[in-house]
């Protein structure tokens, strides 16, 4: 199935694959307040269609995203007063970082070209990221003035540690995929010309896999990050239950009995 949502965003659905395509690559995909309602949108589409079990997110021509565009009628202001960009992160960026970090499906940004901003924000909120070897990262907004948002401060320290995390985002320098992958920032960093098969290749292995198991694997490692031992052991043995009573793992206990792969329907 294929289909345009919006002009600026394309959807495609291969099997159990959704891929969703930033497509203004004149501006590098950079997001403007419709686009960004539109991604909302097409993420609870995808949330609520059940034969949907990987959503990719990637974008058009030779960027990902160039974060928020500084040009949208809803950031900049034809008069003397500014526009109050804390409404604007607020209503637009929080509930979709949101949105993207509780899907209930395994999440893969494919990173095509340059990330920055908003957009290597929302890269790095999926649950996997997968880079071309020519793409890179920049917590572009110190050179604007403005302090990393869409969910970086609380993603950088967490996936690179303090360090590197102020480094990135004081210097806003560009990170090449490469050197990402190096310190951990992202999963994988892929050679151009293999970039589109890989990236098929995992989205097709994370809809094949228990997909309640992946999202509250999920939950468990963003909870486990800030609680205390003996609670991450109680959200495990609490996880472990329901979904030991679910039809995934008697799949998976006949599959590795019989000798066979797997069929998960659970979502
Ligand atoms: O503002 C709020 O609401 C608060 C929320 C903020 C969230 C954020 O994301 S803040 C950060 C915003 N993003 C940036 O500051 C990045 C700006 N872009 C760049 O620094 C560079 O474009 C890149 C490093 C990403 C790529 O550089 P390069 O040399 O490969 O491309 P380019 O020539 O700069 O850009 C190509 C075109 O895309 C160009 O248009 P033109 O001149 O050909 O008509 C450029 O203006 C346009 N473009 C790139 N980024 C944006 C953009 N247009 C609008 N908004 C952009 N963010």
């Amino acid at each position: 199935m294929s289909q345009t949502h919006a002009s600026h965003l394309s959807i495609d659905q291969q099997g159990a694959v959704l891929t969703l395509t930033l497509n203004r690559p004149e501006s590098l995909n950079s997001l403007t307040a419709v686009l960004v309602a539109d991604l909302l949108r097409a993420l609870d589409d995808a949330a609520a269609q059940p034969d949907v079990r990987c959503v990719v997110f990637t974008g058009a021509g030779r960027a990902f995203c160039a974060g928020q565009d500084l040009k949208d009628p809803a950031v900049v202001s034809d008069g003397p007063t500014p526009k109050d960009l804390g409404a604007v992160v607020g209503s637009n960026y929080k509930p979709l970082v949101l949105r993207l970090r509780s899907m209930p499906v395994p999440t893969l940004a494919a990173v095509n070209g340059v990330a920055a901003g908003a957009g290597a924000s929302l890269a790095l909120t999926c649950d996997m990221v997968v880079a071309r070897r020519s793409a890179a990262f920049i917590q572009a907004f110190s050179a604007i003035g403005l302090i990393p948002d869409s969910g970086a401060t609380w993603l950088l320290p967490r996936l690179v540690g303090r360090a590197r995390a102020l480094g990135l985002a004081m210097l806003g320098d560009k990170l090449s995929a490469e050197e990402a992958q190096r310190i951990g920032l992202i999963w994988a960093c892929v050679d151009d010309d293999a970039f589109d098969a890989q990236v098929g290749v995992l989205a097709q292995r994370l809809a094949s896999l228990p997909t309640k198991v992946l999202v509250r694997t999920r939950q468990l490692l963003d909870q486990g990050l800030t609680s205390p031992l003996e609670q991450a052991l109680d959200a495990e043995a609490a996880a472990q239950r329901e979904l030991g009573f679910a039809a995934d793992y008697v799949e998976g206990l006949a599959a590795f009995a019989q000798k066979r792969a797997p069929r998960f329907t659970d979502r």
